[in-house]
């Protein structure tokens, strides 16, 4: 059975496809043969010209809520190209909306058995049913490392990280105790917090430095500080170990689960970078998010992050329900007396898994693009997030260019209000 994965693209940002990468690891150690293939890299021709060689017996993608169409597009292509070959789907949408796709298996949730069992169910020639899972929630500690050949990592470190170091991306636990409006974490892996072993990740890391010269991981936890005692045998570990490998925690944290020890352990064991989690300076659009908010923690924990050495990101939400023009100036305001790093503003949508508690506000594209070219076309900014990034003169233009697509490009349906 020849298993050819497809990374299909969810945007301008290009990241390490780790959930093919997930599920390709069981299906290979069964005794399938496994490819990958960048559509966002090939284009529709090269998947259309890859599908005519006609030894392809298995086709698998993941898909995100931004990004459907591309998904869509790219199973109209196989139909057209391979009409016989089998399409099966995952990842956060296909778990949350599982009609939303043509094809002939949906797994939902956590894909590593699922998916290898999908595939043995049609090596002996039969048919799995149409929709399947989610599975009972998997033991971290005993599922096999992502293989990192079918996608290879030196693909993907980007191309505007520190001085040519090689990024790949990580996730040490799965699962959110908190159900925060905006995002679909408790929908997807169920209100639970699983975590693999120190061990178990410090093998991992240490593989990565070893066979794929990696220098640094992104750590994709949905929430990696949920337990800070973990997070602190973590870290011990990484120090025993001296891999020599610096890690960056790219995926919001709460600051309520950070204290100055911890981000003090944290850089010890080598974290260069925290993303905070912070969205909005309006204390009822927190409150109604399922968030408290205390803003007095969230300065001392940027100022406690900064003198630990770690470099800060800010993660804001705009559109949020209730929110008003004046509430968004005050959130830039904020953004900038908060000596961040660097800052990421996006408007909030209502993809599956959300729930926001009234209809989000209109951000107007031509408010979004005043607020954004405040914040962004700004020397002082600009050269601190570079420095933080690593980002070299002769990367400049590239990272100009796409800050101007992002900063530009028409929003997704945000099912609600459109902008
Ligand atoms: C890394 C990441 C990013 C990165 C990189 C994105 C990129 N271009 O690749 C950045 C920071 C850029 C990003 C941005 C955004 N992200 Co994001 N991101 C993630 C994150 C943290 C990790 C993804 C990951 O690799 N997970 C690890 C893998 C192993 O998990 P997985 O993908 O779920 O895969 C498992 C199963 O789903 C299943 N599976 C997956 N695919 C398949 C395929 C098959 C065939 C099968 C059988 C099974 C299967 O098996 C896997 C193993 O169990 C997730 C949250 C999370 N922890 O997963 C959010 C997440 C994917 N992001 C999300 C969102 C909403 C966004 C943004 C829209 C946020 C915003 N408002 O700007 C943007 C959009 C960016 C864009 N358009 O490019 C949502 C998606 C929700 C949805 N309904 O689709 C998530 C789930 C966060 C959340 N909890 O709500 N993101």
């Amino acid at each position: 059975m020849t298993v050819l994965l497809l990374h299909v693209p969810v945007g301008f940002e290009e990241a390490y496809p780790l959930a093919l990468a997930t599920i390709a690891a069981p299906v290979i150690a069964s005794g399938h043969p496994v490819e990958g293939l960048d559509v966002a890299r090939a284009g529709l021709a090269g998947l259309r010209a890859r599908l005519a060689l006609g030894d392809v017996d298995l086709v698998g993608l993941s898909a995100w809520s931004p990004g459907l169409s591309a998904a869509r597009d790219t199973i109209a292509t196989i139909r057209h190209a391979a009409p016989r070959v089998p399409v099966v789907v995952g990842g956060p949408h296909p778990s949350l909306a599982p009609g939303d796709l043509d094809a002939d298996v949906v797994v939902k949730g956590e894909g590593e058995l699922l998916f290898s069992e999908v595939v043995n169910t049609f090596a002996r020639g039969d048919r799995p049913p149409p929709v399947i899972g989610p599975p009972a929630p998997l033991d971290l500690a005993t599922l096999p490392l992502p293989d990192r050949t079918v996608f290879r990592v030196r693909d993907y470190h980007r191309d505007h990280n520190p001085r040519g170091r090689v990024y790949t991306a990580s996730v040490t636990s799965r699962g959110c105790l908190h159900e925060c409006g905006y995002c679909s974490a408790p929908a997807l892996w169920g209100r639970g917090h699983r975590f693999r072993p120190a061990e178990h990740v410090v093998d991992e890391w240490s593989r990565l430095r070893r066979e794929h010269g990696v220098d640094a991981i992104l750590v994709e936890d949905d929430l990696f500080t949920q337990l800070p005692s973990r997070v602190s045998e973590l870290c011990e570990a990484l120090i025993a170990a001296q891999l020599g490998i610096g890690f960056e925690l790219i995926n919001g944290l709460r600051p309520e689960t950070l204290s100055a020890g911890l981000l003090r352990e944290l850089a010890a064991a080598g974290c260069t970078r925290i993303a905070l989690s912070l969205e909005t300076a309006s204390e009822s659009a927190l409150n109604a998010l399922g968030r408290g908010s205390d803003i007095g923690r969230v300065t001392r924990i940027v100022a406690a992050a900064r003198s630990a050495g770690l470099g800060v990101t800010g993660y804001f939400l705009l559109g949020l329900p209730g929110e008003t023009a004046t509430d968004r100036e005050r959130t830039f305001t904020w953004a900038r007396e908060l000596g961040l790093d660097m800052a990421h503003f996006s408007v909030a949508s209502a993809w599956p898994g959300t729930h926001f508690d009234g209809p989000l506000s209109l951000v107007t594209r031509q408010e979004r693009a005043r607020l954004y070219a405040r914040w962004y076309i700004h020397p002082v900014r600009a050269l601190r997030a570079a420095r933080m990034l690593g980002v070299t003169p002769s990367q400049l233009p590239i990272m100009a260019e796409r800050l101007w697509t992002w900063m530009t490009k028409p929003l997704e349906a945000r099912t609600g209000r459109d902008a």
